[in-house]
């Protein structure tokens, strides 16, 4: 039996340390003076692992390579598949949610949740990123959200009523 105040607390919390840890890529991108890359696919994982981890990517490449600094900086840091990264808690899953026919903003959804080009996108020193996008985030009880992110970095919540995006 779910708790459902618990099960909304826990989802809107999970959401809220996503959108932290994107925040946190960010300011290390304008720190570091470094692309920070933000990977829900690393390595073999794809987003139904419902991990993600953000590097920073020094030769520019957009692949995770030896000797660059993992996100360790993240909230919740845990390894898996021998990175470190973010995980979403039980339950909680990158998913579209039921019944949306586009994402926050009118943008386009797909089937996995995570709306970039590869599942990953990157963050430049002045805290612009190379493509827009969504992350939808849904939990067991079928309560959805997302993170929108602009080309400008900004990013947004967004709760899904069964309807629209708000
Ligand atoms: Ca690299």
């Amino acid at each position: 039996m779910i708790n459902s105040y618990r099960e909304a607390q826990r989802t809107r919390g999970a959401v809220m340390q996503v959108q932290l840890a994107l925040n946190i890529a960010k300011n290390r991108a304008a720190a570091m003076n470094q692309v920070v890359r933000v990977d829900f696919a690393p390595g073999a994982l794809t987003p139904a692992a419902g991990f993600f981890t953000a590097y920073v990517d020094l030769n520019r490449d957009g692949t995770l390579d030896a000797g660059e600094i993992e996100a360790a900086a993240l909230p919740n840091t845990v390894k898996r598949s021998g990175m470190l990264g973010y995980e979403l808690p039980t339950g909680i899953s990158f998913d579209q949610p039921n019944g949306a026919s586009t994402g926050p903003y009118g943008m386009a959804t797909t089937s996995d949740g995570v709306t970039f080009t590869n599942d990953a996108f990157s963050i430049f020193p002045d805290g612009t990123v190379g493509e827009a996008g969504h992350i939808a985030i849904r939990d067991q009880t079928d309560r959805s959200y997302a993170i929108a992110l602009t080309v400008g970095g900004s990013t947004r919540a967004f709760y899904f009523d069964g309807s629209e995006w708000k």
